[in-house]
C-alpha cells in the first residue's frame, strides 16, 4: 500500500492552495461570456445530434471528435489556467453532457486512478456552460473525502465505499455553480450527480490536469487470478485522449500502456466509524438492500425510493 504525499504546489494563490488541501476542492470564476459562447458553439458544432444519458466526450468512438474537444477545451480554458495555476500540466479537456432522463444520473464514485497517489493528485476543473440548479443534474461533493484512504480505483476494482453509499450522499453538498464557474477538485473526492430532469441538456467541460512532473498510471484488478494484487499501467501523457475502453469494455484489461507488473493491495474500506470520526454522527445508517457493485444507473430510482421511505420511517 502506499501513502498519500503531501500536496504540490499548483494554485498560484496560497489561500486557494489551502483550502483546495483541505476540502479537496475550490470553487472559482472560470469562463467569461465569449468563452462560454464558443464552448457551447463548439459543442453544437461537434454534436448536432444529443446522446442519451450521461455522455462525456471521452467515451465516443470518434477519435476526431475526442481530440477537437480536447484541443479546444485546452486552449479555451488556458486563460484562466494560466491565470490560476502554477507548475501543472495540462492532459485532457472534454465535455460532459447529460441529456434530460433519469438514466443520466451518475451514481457517487471516485474518479479512476490516474496518478501516482503517493506522490501526486490528478485534479478536475468541471466548468458547466449553463446554470446548475436542483434538477439539471449539479456536482455533489463530500468536503475533505479525497484522502480518507489511499486506494486504486478503477472500473475492475471493489470500491472503499460500497456499503456506506446512503449514508455518504446524506452529507454530501450540492454546487449549484452558475455558467462559467468551476469547482476544480481531486479526483479521489467523493461526488456525484443526481440525474438531470429538467428540459434542457446541462453540458460541463472537464479538464485534467496534474503538477508539471506528474506520470500517469491507471490500476486494472484481475480477481479471478490474482485476488491480492492490482496490476499498475504506465500510461503516457496524452492517453486519455486515445483511451478508448471508457464506456465500452471498461472492465476488460487496459489494452493502452505498459504494465508496470503487479503490487500487493489490502482492499481497505471505509467504516462508519472512520465517516464519522470526521463527519459526525450521520442519521441515515442503514441500507434496506445491499447496492452491488459496480452501481448500475439502473438502480438510481430504486434507490430514491428506499432513501425516501427510509426517511418517513425514521421521522414518523
Ligand atoms: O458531470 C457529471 O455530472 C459528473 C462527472 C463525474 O463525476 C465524472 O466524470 O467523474
Amino acid at each position: 500500500m502506499f501513502d498519500f504525499a503531501p500536496y504540490l504546489k499548483v494554485f498560484r494563490d496560497d489561500a486557494l492552495q489551502a483550502q483546495f488541501e483541505k476540502d479537496g476542492y475550490v470553487v472559482v470564476p472560470f469562463y467569461n461570456q465569449e468563452e462560454i459562447k464558443a464552448l457551447t458553439t463548439l459543442y453544437r458544432e461537434l454534436h448536432p445530434k444529443d446522446e442519451k444519458g450521461f455522455y462525456p466526450s471521452t467515451f465516443s468512438k470518434d477519435k476526431k471528435y475526442r481530440t477537437t474537444a480536447d484541443k479546444e477545451i485546452v486552449s479555451v480554458g488556458s486563460r484562466s489556467m494560466e491565470h490560476l495555476l502554477v507548475d501543472y500540466k495540462v492532459v485532457c479537456g472534454s465535455f460532459i453532457v447529460k441529456s434530460p432522463g433519469p438514466e443520466s444520473v451518475m451514481e457517487l464514485h471516485q474518479d479512476m486512478t490516474l496518478v501516482d497517489e503517493s506522490k501526486f493528485a490528478g485534479i478536475n476543473i468541471w466548468c458547466p456552460l449553463v446554470d446548475l440548479t436542483d434538477t439539471n443534474g449539479a456536482l455533489e461533493i463530500l468536503a475533505g473525502s479525497q484522502r480518507l484512504v489511499p486506494s486504486y480505483r478503477g472500473s475492475s476494482i471493489p470500491t472503499i465505499y460500497a456499503e456506506l453509499q446512503n449514508e455518504i450522499k446524506s452529507i454530501m453538498k450540492p454546487l449549484f455553480l452558475k455558467a462559467g464557474e468551476a469547482v476544480i477538485f481531486d479526483q479521489s473526492i467523493l461526488h456525484y450527480s443526481p440525474p438531470n430532469i429538467s428540459d434542457d441538456i446541462r453540458i460541463v467541460t472537464n479538464t485534467f490536469f496534474a503538477h508539471k512532473d506528474a506520470t500517469f498510471q491507471t490500476a486494472w484488478y484481475d480477481k479471478e487470478n490474482h485476488k491480492e494484487q492490482i496490476e499498475l499501467f504506465e500510461q503516457d501523457d496524452n492517453f486519455l485522449t486515445h483511451f478508448d475502453q471508457f464506456g465500452h469494455d471498461i472492465y476488460a484489461r487496459p489494452k493502452l500502456g505498459k504494465s508496470k507488473g503487479l503490487f500487493d493491495y489490502k482492499f481497505t474500506k471505509l467504516s462508519l466509524e472512520m465517516l464519522e470520526d470526521k463527519y459526525g454522527p450521520i442519521p441515515l445508517k442503514k441500507e434496506v438492500e445491499s447496492i452491488q457493485e459496480p452501481v448500475s444507473v439502473a438502480v438510481a430510482p430504486k434507490q430514491k425510493g428506499i432513501r425516501a421511505w427510509l426517511k418517513r420511517l425514521l421521522t414518523s
